[in-house]
């Protein structure tokens, strides 16, 4: 019931909070002039403070949980894909990359051009030897299965993290039969260009043929691929510096106002969150063993 009444409840709230502070506003500024008080003063400003930061998050948390997937839905590319641009606001990407930049050594594992971290447990071939997702993380899975592109049989339980450093990138793949098949990737600390191409089957091993999309993945944002997206094009990230932003970003009119045609852009490093389902699910648990030592 509260949940049925919850963007009600929040705009009120916020209706409420916004005239409470032109009202406070309105008398501060007043008792400025009149008055040396400064006992008064100090706890007016600490009003003002506090309900102006609790006036943001009521607002930002309206705006996140009203997000319509049918308006981010790419329109120049195969069925389905959706890309949410400031999907986590700036205060959210650093506390991310602080988060994973203090992960212990063990917990990364080092690829040849990469490294990266499994959370929720090791994906196995026989299932996926599952580990709590630590509450830090667990936010942000939530937030994206807040927007129902999973199904209730298939929550996602799984994040890998993976951080390029500027050249670095993955070769043409595709994720298989081992997850539920819908990725969604957050993106922080820079851009990258996702690329996508046609699997070519030889008798030997799947390689990828010629590129037919590409997808500008801005900081912040959220994509999320499902479908044919995900069962029929391999996606790969090329290892080179720069890119040029051209009319063959599939999704360049759904990004910032600051992304143009022709404008080069530099990468940083990039930490990249992909959240997925692995529908099997071993009996063995990681938390026990780690209990259990
Ligand atoms: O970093 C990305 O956006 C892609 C990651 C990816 O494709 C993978 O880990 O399989």
């Amino acid at each position: 019931m509260l949940q049925k009444y919850k963007h009600g409840i929040l705009h009120i709230c916020i209706i409420i909070l916004y005239a409470i502070n032109v009202k406070i506003q309105f008398k501060f500024i007043t008792s400025c002039v009149t008055t040396f008080c400064h006992d008064i003063l100090f706890i007016r400003t600490g009003f003002v403070i506090v309900s102006i930061t609790f006036y943001r998050y009521l607002r930002y948390n309206f705006e996140m949980d009203n997000i319509d997937l049918k308006d981010n839905k790419l329109t120049l590319v195969d069925d389905a894909a959706y890309y949410i641009p400031n999907f986590i606001t700036e205060e959210q990407e650093t506390y991310i990359m602080d988060k994973v930049n203090s992960a212990p050594k063990p917990k990364w594992c080092q690829l040849k051009n990469r490294r990266l971290q499994n959370w929720g447990g090791i994906p196995h071939a026989k299932g996926l030897i599952p580990e709590t997702i630590p509450d830090w993380l667990k936010g942000f899975v939530d937030r994206v299965e807040s927007l129902q592109v999973f199904p209730r049989t298939n929550r996602p339980n799984h994040v890998l993290i993976n951080e390029y450093l500027s050249g670095q990138g993955i070769m043409p793949h595709l994720d298989g039969s081992l997850f539920f098949p819908t990725i969604s990737t957050i993106n922080c600390g820079s851009h990258t260009v996702l690329n996508f191409y046609k699997p070519l089957k030889t008798d030997i091993e799947v390689v990828s043929s010629e590129k037919v999309y590409s997808l500008l993945l801005e900081r912040r944002s959220l994509l999320i691929l499902k479908d044919k997206m995900y069962t029929e094009y391999m996606h790969g990230i090329e290892e080179i510096t720069n890119d040029i932003i051209d009319d063959k970003i599939s999704n360049i009119t759904y990004c910032g106002s600051n992304i143009q045609n022709g404008i080069p852009l530099t990468r940083n490093k990039r930490i990249s969150l992909t959240i997925r389902n692995v529908p099997r699910v071993s009996k063995f648990n990681l938390n026990s063993l780690v209990i259990k030592k």
